[in-house]
C-alpha cells in the first residue's frame, strides 16, 4: 500500500497543506511506495527555525546524557533491522545482505558516537608561564543541514546525524529524492528514541529547493554533504559565501592494484565484490582495475569467466548478486557510459547491456560489465556509479601506482600482492583517503575516519572514526591563570627553575 509521507518538524510529524507531492518507487519492480511532499524554502525556514530554537538546551545537555539517546535508537535499529533492511532494499535496489549491512552501519555507528559522548577528548597543554592551564574542549558549530545520496540511505544518515547530535548540534536532513523512506523510517527510529523537539527535523524535496535552501539559510551553521561532485561544488561555494563549515564527500574512481605476485582467487573474490556489489554505485566502489602486464591476459580471462557467473536479478532473493542500479536516470547515464566506451574503441569483455524480458522489463538491470581502457579513456577517468568496471595494463608497480593516481578522484584505493615491501610502499604512494591490502576497496569500518582528497573530499574532514566531530565542532582553546597577577606570554620570559 502506499504511504503518504509528511515532514518531521520540531518533534513532530507535519503535513503540509498545497504542498506538490513526489513519489518513491521500487526500482526492481517499478512499485510505487510512497508519496512525499515537496519542501519549498517556508518549509526549510521552518526547520532552521526549530533547530535554531533547539540548540541552546541541547549544547548544554551534558554530552553523556546525548549519548544515551543515541544508544537507544542504536537498539531501536537493531530491533527493526530485517524490516529496514528490507526498506533498503526495497527502496534503493541493493541486494538483501547489504541492505541488512546498511542498517548494521547505523547501529554500529550510533553505538559508536554514544561512546564518544564520554570521551570527546581534547588536549591539556602545558603553560610557558607557572600557575596557568591551558586545554581545548570541543564546541557545536550550531544547527546543521545534512544532505544526503541514495546509496546507503540509512548508514549515510547515521554517520551525519550521529555524529552531529553528540556533538551538540540540531539537525536539519534532507535524504535524496530516490530513497525519502528510508530517510523517513530513519527519523521514525530517532524520534522514537527520544531527542528533544528541534533536535531533529526532515525535510523532503527537490535538492534546488531544499537542498540549496538548507545551505543558504543564516541559522544553518554548517552542511555535510554526501553526493555528486557537480552539486558538491555548488554547496562549496554556497557555503563559502556564508563562511561556514562544510564537509564533502563527492564520490569516486577507485582502482584496485593487481600485482603479478597477487592471490588470483582471493583477487576475483574482491573485485567482482568491489566493482559490481551494491551494482557498483558506491562511493569506494572499484571502478578500475590496474593489472600487471606479467598477469594481465590470465586476469582477464578469469575476471570474463566471474563476471559471466554473477546472479542478475530479484535484490530480495538471498541467492541473487546484483539488483537493479537505483533509477532510470542512473541506468540511462550507465548505459551512455557504456555506450561512450564502444564509441572511444574501448574493448567490451562482457556485458554491456541492459537486461530484458520477464521480471527485468519492471526495473533497471544492467549486465555486469568490463571493459579493456586506455588509460586516457573516459571509462578510464570518469565516475560512472554502475556496474562496469575498466581494466588496464601496467608496465609494472611504478606505472600502476601512477595510473591510479592519474584521475581527479581520491577516494579509496587497492593493492593486491604478497610483497610486503609493496603493500607498504603502496600505502604511502596511492592518492586515496584510503587504501586497502590484499581486500577490495569497499569495506570501510565505523571506528575510523572515511573521506577523501583531491576533488573527492576538497575540505579533508573525515566522517566516522575519531575525526567524525571535526565537521560539526570548532575547537575552543582555554586558559586558566591562577596566578593571582597578570603574566604575560612572550614577554616574561625569564627563566623559571624549580618552583
Ligand atoms: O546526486 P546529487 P544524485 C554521484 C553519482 C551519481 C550522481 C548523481 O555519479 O550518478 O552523483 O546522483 C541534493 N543544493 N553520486 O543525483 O544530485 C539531492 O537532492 C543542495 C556519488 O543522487 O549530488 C540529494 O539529496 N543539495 C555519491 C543530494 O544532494 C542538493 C552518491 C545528492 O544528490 C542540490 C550519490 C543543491 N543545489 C551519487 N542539488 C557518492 N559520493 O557516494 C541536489 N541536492
Amino acid at each position: 500500500m502506499v504511504q503518504d509521507h509528511g515532514f518531521y518538524l520540531d518533534g513532530k510529524w507535519v503535513d503540509p497543506k498545497g504542498r506538490k507531492r513526489f513519489e518513491t518507487s521500487n526500482p526492481a519492480t517499478g512499485e510505487t511506495l510512497a508519496t512525499f511532499p515537496l519542501g519549498t524554502k517556508d518549509d526549510v525556514a521552518a526547520a532552521a527555525k526549530a533547530a535554531k530554537a533547539a540548540f541552546d538546551k541541547w549544547k548544554k545537555t551534558p554530552p553523556p546524557r546525548r549519548g544515551e539517546l543515541l544508544l537507544e535508537a542504536a537498539r531501536i535499529f537493531r530491533k527493526r533491522k530485517e524490516d529496514l533492511g528490507r526498506l533498503v532494499t526495497a527502496e534503493m535496489g541493493k541486494v538483501i545482505a547489504e541492505g541488512l549491512g546498511d542498517v548494521q552501519e547505523a547501529i554500529d555507528f550510533f553505538e559508536y558516537a554514544a561512546g564518544e559522548g564520554r570521551r570527546m577528548v581534547g588536549e591539556t597543554v602545558p603553560s610557558e608561564l607557572p600557575n596557568k592551564m591551558c586545554l581545548t574542549i570541543r564546541m557545536p558549530v550550531g544547527p546543521v543541514g545534512l544532505i544526503t545520496p541514495w546509496n546507503f540511505p540509512i548508514a549515510i544518515p547515521s554517520w551525519k546525524s550521529g555524529a552531529a547530535l553528540i556533538a551538540g548540534c540540531p539537525i536539519v536532513f534532507k535524504p535524496s529524492s530516490l530513497t525519502p523512506l528510508c530517510g523517513a523510517k530513519f527519523v521514525e527510529v530517532l524520534d522514537e528514541s527520544g531527542f528533544p523537539p528541534g533536535v531533529v527535523n526532515l525535510l523532503t524535496g527537490n535538492g534546488s529547493v531544499v537542498g540549496d535552501g538548507i545551505v543558504a539559510h543564516p541559522s544553518v551553521r554548517a552542511v555535510s554533504f554526501t553526493g555528486g561532485i557537480d552539486t558538491g561544488k555548488n554547496v562549496y561555494e554556497a557555503a563559502a559565501k556564508k563562511m561556514i563549515k562544510v564537509g564533502l564527500e563527492l564520490g569516486g574512481k577507485n582502482a584496485i592494484l593487481a600485482m603479478d605476485d597477487a592471490s588470483l582467487d582471493l583477487l576475483m573474490d574482491g573485485v567482482m565484490f568491489g566493482a559490481f556489489g551494491t551494482a557498483g554505485q558506491r562511493c569506494t566502489a572499484a571502478s578500475r582495475l590496474i593489472v600487471h602486464a606479467k598477469v594481465y591476459d590470465q586476469v582477464v580471462d578469469e575476471l570474463v569467466a566471474r563476471a559471466e557467473k554473477l546472479r542478475v536479478g530479484d535484490p530480495m532473493n538471498p541467492k541473487t548478486d546484483m539488483g537493479p542500479v537505483a533509477s532510470a536516470d542512473q541506468e540511462k547515464k550507465v548505459l551512455e557510459y557504456i555506450h561512450v566506451g564502444v564509441k572511444e574503441g574501448d574493448e567490451l569483455l562482457a556485458g554491456g547491456e541492459k537486461l530484458t524480458g520477464g521480471s527485468y522489463d519492471k526495473g533497471f538491470f544492467i549486465q555486469p560489465t568490463i571493459f579493456k581502457v586506455d588509460r586516457t579513456s573516459r571509462l578510464a577517468t570518469e565516475e560512472i556509479f554502475g556496474p562496469v568496471l575498466s581494466v588496464l595494463k601496467a608496465k609494472d608497480y611504478d606505472d600502476a601506482v601512477s595510473i591510479a593516481n592519474s584521475v581527479k578522484y581520491g577516494l579509496s584505493s587497492s593493492i593486491y600482492t604478497n610483497d610486503l615491501r609493496l603493500a607498504f610502499r603502496a600505502m604511502n604512494d596511492l592518492e586515496a583517503g584510503i587504501t586497502y591490502v590484499n581486500a577490495p576497496t569497499i569495506g570501510a569500518e565505523v571506528q575510523l575516519p572515511f573521506g577523501g582528497i583531491k576533488e573527492t573530499g576538497p575540505t579533508d574532514t573525515r566522517e566516522a572514526g575519531s575525526t567524525a566531530l571535526e565537521e560539526f565542532t570548532y575547537w575552543k582553546t582555554v586558559y586558566v591563570d591562577y596566578s593571582g597577577r597578570l603574566q604575560k606570554a612572550q614577554i616574561d620570559t625569564q627563566r623559571i627553575v624549580g618552583g
